[in-house]
């Protein structure tokens, strides 16, 4: 009999550890030798044992009611009931985030280096919860210690290209949360349609937030549906976003295109360009002649104008300014752009785009604020501040490392994830093939860089350009699983990476993707 018992609780503790499965992996997880569980019901409290975390208490209660249908009563005193301790340990890890978990027969305990920690330990919670709808939720009893790689873990969303409802954007930020990730890249602006009200230049919103059709199927298209469409953020909107992504402990880095991707912002004020115009807000998918004209001092005085509107709603350090994908062929034929080369000795048109760059990171900087560009910003000479993504692959990263400048990289081959995951997609996409296992595999920090220069690299960013993504469920559709990959990349330590394992705890994470009724692909190709 004894016999029998201690074979069937071997089972029981192997199918509890076989429950455990965080993504992203953390850096030490310990099962105890008794295995355990601890149960979670309406009844059991969640502990407020250090001051400012609100937060993570609530994000835990929003969880459990839109999942499981209840709330938990939130106290700060412990009482005689076991509970959820959420707390302060002093860690000393030199990027924000790192915590202790316990759950043992006393309950669940976790202590955060700060209240950035202890928020991500509620999210390894929140995995440890069964993939199914109940009353009374077990977690096995374990030890963590955990804390995150990178100080940089992004995900990016084009709204330009498809505009997507502010209530959707809440959902985005909290799948970012979710992955224990800290930054929102917001694309605000592009040649498809300017997105954020500015109180000054209110065409910009008029006209310049709606195009008249937008091509049918992949470019060049098979035609243009002709509906008129658009939509913009008010700056009241936009503070909403930036304050829920802030309880989530995210930053909202704002993108505002210069001086390429400009058609909207020229359809709205067409005296910002090289020939006048007129312009209009583009139907189709590319990159398009038609840029601010580098020679005519409006046009700065215009972008600070913006920028003067766009800085104070994001307290974020970070501004990002495009700065990618900006053909020469109007600046080639500028008399403006060609006497402010002449009067500044710029050689090529290169230069010059470094020019309008650097004289929009001057005005940013003066602020206080610090510049992101995409890695075209590297032609003609970069901004001493700015901050590089590299996207076309990593060589532009590794050479802005080795100018001691920091970067964040965002290669089309690994983090794209517009492009296909699966070789058969079941609706149209950019093309490119990204499966979830190239993205898996991305290493962030570059084998050609030292260890000096390997410091400039603050982490890496998924990039969701929107072209072909019309709907929220086609956005959740191209994210995941590849957001939860590149969540492990960012999180864990090189070292702990192993296909093989992720693709066991891949499995669980579908059922809880299900669970939050979001749209994912379940091919692995
Ligand atoms: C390149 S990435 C772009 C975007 C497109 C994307 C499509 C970058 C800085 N520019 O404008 O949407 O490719 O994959």
């Amino acid at each position: 009999m004894k016999r029998i018992w201690f074979i069937a609780s071997l089972f029981l503790s192997m199918s509890m550890y076989a429950q455990v499965n965080i993504i992203p992996q953390p850096v030490e997880l310990k099962m105890p030798e008794t295995a355990g569980q601890f149960v979670i019901t309406a009844k059991t409290p969640i502990i407020l044992e250090g001051a400012g975390l609100e937060n993570s208490a609530r994000f835990l209660n929003d969880y459990l009611k839109q999942i499981y249908g209840f709330t938990l009563p939130i106290t700060k005193k412990a009482g005689t009931t076991p509970g959820i301790r959420l707390n302060f340990d002093r860690l000393n890890h030199p990027i924000p985030g790192a915590y202790n978990m316990e759950i043992s027969a006393k309950g669940v305990y976790i202590g955060g280096d700060n209240a950035t920690g202890t928020f991500y330990g509620v999210q390894t919670l929140l995995q440890l919860l069964p993939t199914a709808k109940a009353s009374s939720l077990p977690v096995s009893y374990l030890t963590i210690k955990d804390h995150p790689r990178f100080q940089y873990r992004g995900l990016h969303l084009d709204v330009s290209r498809h505009f997507f409802p502010l209530s959707f954007v809440k959902k985005y930020i909290d799948y970012i949360a979710l992955h224990k990730m800290n930054y929102f890249h917001w694309h605000l602006t592009d040649d498809q349609g300017w997105r954020i009200e500015i109180k000054k230049y209110p065409n910009l919103t008029k006209a310049g937030a709606w195009r008249n059709g937008t091509i049918i199927g992949r470019y060049p298209g098979t035609g243009n549906d002709s509906l008129r469409y658009g939509g913009f953020y008010t700056q009241k909107e936009v503070k909403e976003i930036v304050d829920y992504a802030a309880k989530r402990y995210i930053t909202v880095v704002p993108e505002i295109e210069m001086p390429g991707h400009a058609s909207a912002a020229l359809t709205a004020y067409p005296h910002l360009g090289c020939t006048g115009g007129p312009y209009q807000v583009q139907q189709t998918w590319g990159v398009f002649n038609d840029v601010f004209c580098a020679g005519n001092d409006s046009v700065f005085t215009f972008l600070q104008n913006v920028l003067d509107e766009v800085m104070p709603l994001f307290p974020a350090k970070y501004v990002h300014i495009g700065g990618d994908e900006c053909p020469k062929d109007s600046w080639k034929k500028c008399p403006k752009c060609h006497k402010r080369m002449a009067d500044n000795k710029l050689k090529d048109e290169h230069e010059l785009q470094s020019y309008f760059v650097q004289r929009m990171e001057k005005y940013i900087n003066s602020k206080g604020k610090t510049i992101i560009g995409w890695d075209e910003i590297l032609e003609g000479g970069l901004a001493p501040n700015a901050v590089v993504m590299s996207w076309r692959g990593e060589q532009g990263g590794i050479e802005a490392a080795k100018q001691n400048h920091d970067v964040i990289m965002t290669p089309t081959n690994f983090v794209y994830l517009d492009y296909s995951q699966s070789k058969q997609e079941d609706s149209v996409t950019i093309g490119n093939y990204v499966p979830v296992k190239k993205t898996y595999s991305y290493e962030p920090v570059p084998k050609e860089l030292n260890a000096d220069q390997s410091k400039h690299i603050l982490g890496a960013q998924g990039n969701v350009w929107t072209e072909y993504m019309k709907t929220p469920k086609k956005v959740e559709y191209m994210i995941f699983p590849r957001l939860s990959a590149l969540s492990e990349v960012l999180w864990s330590p090189a070292e702990k990476r192993n296909w093989d394992d992720f693709e066991k705890r891949l499995q669980e994470q579908f059922k809880r993707y299900t669970l939050w009724g979001t749209n994912y692909n379940k091919k692995l190709e």
